[in-house]
C-alpha cells in the first residue's frame, strides 16, 4: 500500500457531487490519473450506505495500492478493509476513532489554523488537512484562511500536510509557491471534463 509520504494529490469522492452509478468510474479515473489517496465523503448518508460504497470502492483502490479513507465514521473500518478515517474538529477524537476501528488504520484530521495543526500532531494524527485555503462551495460555512500560513505551518509541523479548499489547476501553482507539497481537490477534479487529464496535470505540478 502506498505510504502517506509518497502521496501528493488527494482526491475525494464526495457524494454531494457524485451519483451512485458514477462512483466506481470516478475512482477508476482518479487512479488512472495518478491520484495518490482517495477519500469517501458522504455527509448525511447512513452508515450502511457508506459501508456499501466503501466495500465496493475499496475493491478498486486496492488494485492500485491506493489507500481509501472514509470520512467521519471510523466504525466502518471495523468491518470494511479501508486504510483510514478522516475526522474534523467536531468529530471523534483521534484516539476514539482508532478505538472504534479496532485495528491499525491511518487517521487524518482537518485543521483550520496552525494552532489546530499543532494540536492534531500532539493528538497523534497521521496527516492533516489544512484549509479552506480559498472560499469553496464544498464547505461554505468556513471562512477561507488564505496562503499566508502555509510556509510557517510546514516549518512547525512534521506530519504530511494536505492543503484543501477551493484548489484547482489554475490556482495550484500559487499554493505550491506558498510552500504546499500536498493538496486535496474535490469539486475541481470531480467536475473536470477529463478527471484523468486533470489529475495528471496536478500530479505533474506537485512532482
Ligand atoms: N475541508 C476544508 S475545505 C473542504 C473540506 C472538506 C472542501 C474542499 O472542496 P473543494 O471542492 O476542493 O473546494
Ligand atoms: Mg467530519
Amino acid at each position: 500500500m502506498r505510504t502517506l509520504d509518497e502521496c501528493r494529490l488527494y482526491g475525494i469522492v464526495d457524494l454531494g457531487y457524485v451519483e451512485e452509478s458514477e462512483a466506481a468510474r470516478i475512482v477508476e479515473q482518479m487512479v488512472q490519473g495518478g491520484v495518490d489517496l482517495i477519500q469517501l465523503r458522504g455527509k448525511g448518508r447512513s452508515l450502511d450506505e457508506l459501508a456499501g460504497y466503501a466495500a465496493r470502492l475499496h475493491e478498486l483502490t486496492a488494485r492500485s495500492s491506493t489507500p481509501l479513507i472514509v470520512n467521519d465514521h471510523a466504525e466502518i473500518a471495523g468491518h470494511i478493509p479501508v486504510e483510514g478515517v478522516h475526522v474534523g474538529q467536531d468529530d471523534d477524537s483521534i484516539e476514539f476513532a482508532r478505538r472504534k476501528a479496532g485495528r491499525q488504520i491511518m487517521v487524518g484530521k482537518s485543521t483550520h489554523s496552525i494552532k489546530q495543526a499543532l494540536a492534531a500532531q500532539r493528538e497523534g494524527a497521521d496527516y492533516i488537512g489544512f484549509g479552506p485555503i480559498f472560499a469553496t462551495p464544498t464547505k461554505p460555512d468556513y471562512p477561507p484562511i488564505g496562503l499566508a500560513d502555509i510556509r510557517r505551518l510546514h516549518a512547525e509541523v512534521s506530519l504530511p500536510i494536505f492543503c484543501i479548499g477551493g484548489i484547482n489547476i489554475y490556482n495550484l501553482q500559487s499554493v505550491i509557491d506558498a510552500g504546499a507539497k500536498r493538496v486535496v481537490m474535490v469539486s475541481a477534479l470531480l467536475k473536470a471534463h477529463s478527471i484523468v487529464d486533470y489529475a495528471r496535470c496536478a500530479t505533474d505540478m506537485l512532482a
